[in-house]
């Protein structure tokens, strides 16, 4: 995602006076600020349960449940979410729960439109400053173990497969798709960030099993496609799912190879080289993906033996123009080639790189330059 992407910043009003509420939503919202109104602090807190908000306007005193109350309980799941209080009545003691819930303005009402605005983007600035200085984006929401269970079972339940299609520089034509995990939640919004997640909460095997799943109930129905690679986390090396006859992927082991990532160690799995000698004897084939982006490197050429090597798109990138990274890949393509092993090089992106890599002897391409991740299945030919 591009970093000067302009994104409009998502406010929240929650005021149970009708009027006030819709002459502020009104009245805010602009180009660069989209609004939601609510009239009270339970619906507020379920959408931003299940929405992403940059900046969140309530009312004080309200039935049911108070602005005080509100930011409390989004307090519980997310520690920066910008607040502006908005009241009628201010009162020291109101005001210093504020101060303790780190609320970013405490305002008597009438606020004038423009007061409000300028606010609103002055928080959201704020915010992203913090953000860049104490951790990578999104971190910060996620702090509550709750939050992040029910973020990754959403996750996983709207999780879809997409396919990118893999082309023979021989021939031009597409062999096959590389499936690639998508997810329609919001706190976790690439596959990274799910993985992270089901790092932390002990739960990769239920997102691998998920995946491998939702690969499979493609395969059954539809016979096209081509072979298909599947994204292994080096620790579904260690779910025995993966290694039952009866597994949804099994009945298409001999159109799969698992790709095993060389970001992500080893270590932590025994027995690889037997559970290689596994799947292997259940007709898988194996490849190292993200070669060169990794730290383990040219030690997973040795334990796991793949029968293919995809090279990172770290290398590939420039690749036609920086005689470096020239001469690391063709060593590897070179290498992999004795070896008796197939290249397959990612994240190919222009006609340039494309041309050298084919030059250097690569056998299969991924990349933008040839299609991006779709439905299934679009075969693709270079001209
Ligand atoms: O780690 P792995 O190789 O499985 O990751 C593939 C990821 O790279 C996918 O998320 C896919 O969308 C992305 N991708 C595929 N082709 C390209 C490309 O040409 N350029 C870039 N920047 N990303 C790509
Ligand atoms: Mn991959």
């Amino acid at each position: 995602m591009s970093s000067t992407t302009v994104q409009s910043i998502r406010v929240l009003v929650v005021d149970d006076d009708p009027l006030l509420l819709g002459a502020t939503v009104r009245l805010l919202e602009s180009p660069s600020i989209r609004v939601q109104g609510v009239s009270s602090a339970q619906e507020a807190l379920a959408l931003l349960q299940s929405q992403p908000i940059d900046v969140l306007v309530s009312d004080l005193q309200m039935p049911g449940m108070t602005g005080i109350e509100l930011a409390t309980a989004v307090r519980r799941f997310d520690l920066d979410l910008p607040v502006i209080f908005l009241t009628g009545s201010p009162s020291v003691e109101t005001a210093s729960r504020a101060f303790e819930l780190t609320a970013f303005r405490y305002l008597q009402k009438p606020v004038p439109a423009s007061v409000l605005r300028a606010l609103i983007e002055e928080a959201v600035r704020l915010r992203d400053l913090v953000r860049a200085r104490t951790h990578g984006p999104e971190e910060g929401s996620l702090a509550d173990r709750g939050t992040l269970v029910a973020a990754l079972s959403r996750a996983v339940a709207t999780m879809t497969m997409v396919f990118q299609p893999i082309v023979d520089c021989a021939t031009h034509r597409t062999i096959g798709h590389e499936a690639l995990m998508r997810t329609r939640e919001p706190l976790l919004p690439h596959p990274g960030a799910v993985l992270e997640a089901a790092e932390k909460l002990g739960r990769l095997h239920m997102v691998g099993r998920t995946g491998r799943a939702l690969v499979a109930a493609v395969l059954a129905s539809r016979a096209d496609g081509g072979t298909i690679f599947v994204n292994l986390h080096p620790s579904d090396l260690a779910d025995p799912e993966l290694y039952l006859s009866d597994a949804p992927l099994a009945r298409f082991a001999s159109r799969i190879v698992l790709e095993i990532t060389e970001r992500a160690s080893l270590e932590a799995v025994p027995y690889v080289s037997s559970r290689m000698a596994e799947l292997r004897t259940r007709v898988y084939r194996i490849a190292v993906d993200d070669l060169g982006a990794g730290y383990a490197g040219l030690n997973y050429f040795a334990s796991l033996r793949p029968d293919i090597v995809k090279i990172d798109m770290s290398l590939t990138r420039g690749v036609d123009a920086d005689p470096v990274r020239a001469k690391v890949v063709q060593s590897l393509v070179n290498l992999s080639h004795e070896l008796g092993m197939l290249v397959v090089a990612e994240g190919v992106e222009t006609l340039g790189e494309r041309d050298t890599l084919v030059e250097m002897g690569c056998n299969y391409l991924q990349g933008y330059l040839l299609a991006r991740p779709a439905a299934p299945f679009v075969a693709i030919e270079w001209l």
